[in-house]
């Protein structure tokens, strides 16, 4: 099987949360729209989650200060994040996708991998029924989506950003190399600032220039890592579409509003938190084994700590508890902390005892 030909496909939802907004507020639409903390006026303290197009176009984007995205877009619609709806839309078109497919993975909320090997004889038929698939999508939700096809999940990933929005990009195997060789080397799947950075420095912009570097100064520079470089570099990947469910994790993170050290403040808000992801918990049926929490402190350095209990639960007191116990040892006299986090992971459905993780 490993050798058989695959059509792959990567569903990428356009502008997700905000999409979202603007379709239960039609009120707001051809406005700059962002989704995210509150901005206080320019002194909100959290970030951006995502921003349509119109907003994108004054440089906001995902992760940014919501400070600074006020400073760039003043006249925009912002909102708080409501992850419970989004959720439930990402829920529904999973379903719809997972329908369409052999092997389903989802992959974040609003992205998925479809293999349709055995659902279409060619790429010609591919592009078919991704046209189906968009359409469907857009008259069950009356929301747009950008879809990847190709012969593997690296190729399908990078397709699918590569004409957003409302975009299809079909790459077949005998034109991978071509498409993959003018692009950034930051468009390769996995390659983040700091790789992109030393990358560069060896004098390689672009994916094609990675593709034609001697892949032993790769292997030197960067150990197994370089080989996977050098592979992906080439379009290849053989990873098989795994068979998940539509969440794979649920969890929440907040931003004090002042950098703090009172530690029942930090206690108490950690319970809040639990107790939001707790209801989502819940409303879904699932069962947990991990819980994450998420510590910043006020420069910023980022920590996240886990465990896995040796048992699945639905039970509040158990994320709490281990929950204080991964946050006790963060909590230093000297140390200011910015925000926190809660998650739970290693879900699985205690309706139909379906692993999803
Ligand atoms: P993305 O698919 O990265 O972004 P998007 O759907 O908003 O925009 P695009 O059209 O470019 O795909 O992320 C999906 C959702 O995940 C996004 O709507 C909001 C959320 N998100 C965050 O909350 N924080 C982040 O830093 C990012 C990148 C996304
Ligand atoms: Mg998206």
């Amino acid at each position: 099987m490993a050798t058989a030909k695959r059509i792959i496909f990567h569903v990428d939802m356009d502008q997700f949360f905000a999409a979202v907004e603007e379709r239960e507020h039609p009120e707001i639409k051809g406005k700059s729209v962002i989704v995210g903390a509150d901005p206080k006026e320019g002194k909100g303290r959290g970030v951006v989650s995502t921003c349509n197009y119109k907003a994108r176009k004054y440089g906001v984007k995902s992760g940014m200060p919501i400070s600074k995205a006020w400073k760039l877009c003043p006249q925009a619609v912002f909102l708080p994040v409501n992850y419970r709806l989004y959720l439930q839309v990402s829920a529904r078109i999973m379903d719809i996708l997972s329908k369409h497919a052999d092997k389903f993975e989802s992959w974040g909320i609003d992205e998925a991998f479809l293999d349709m090997s055995s659902r279409v004889k060619d790429y010609e038929e591919a592009r078919k029924l991704a046209l189906e698939i968009k359409m469907e999508i857009y008259e069950k939700e009356k929301l747009t989506c950008s879809i990847g096809v190709g012969p593997n999940k690296l190729i399908a990933k990078i397709a699918s950003d590569f004409q957003k929005p409302d975009g299809l990009t079909v790459v077949e195997e005998k034109d991978v190399q071509s498409f993959l060789a003018p692009l950034d080397i930051d468009k390769l799947l996995w390659v983040g600032k700091k790789t992109a950075r030393k990358l560069n420095k060896l004098g390689i912009k672009t994916i094609g220039d990675l593709a034609h570097y001697d892949p032993s100064v790769l292997v030197d520079k960067f150990g197994v890592m370089g080989t996977q470089l050098y592979l992906f570099a080439q379009g290849i990947d053989r990873s098989e579409v795994g068979l998940r469910g539509a969440v794979k994790s649920i969890g929440r993170n907040v931003t004090f509003e002042k950098d703090t050290s009172d530690w029942e403040f930090v206690f108490q808000t950690l319970d809040k938190l639990c107790e939001e992801v707790y209801k989502e918990v819940k409303q879904y049926n699932f069962l947990f084994k991990t819980v994450t929490i998420t510590v910043r402190y006020e420069n910023f350095e980022t920590h996240t700590h886990s465990k896995t209990l040796p048992f699945l639960t639905n039970r509040l007191s158990d994320f709490e508890k281990t929950a204080h116990e991964l946050m006790q040892p963060y909590l230093r006299p000297e140390r200011k902390i910015r925000l926190i986090g809660a998650r739970v992971s290693s879900l699985v459905s205690s309706e139909k005892q379906k692993k999803l993780v």
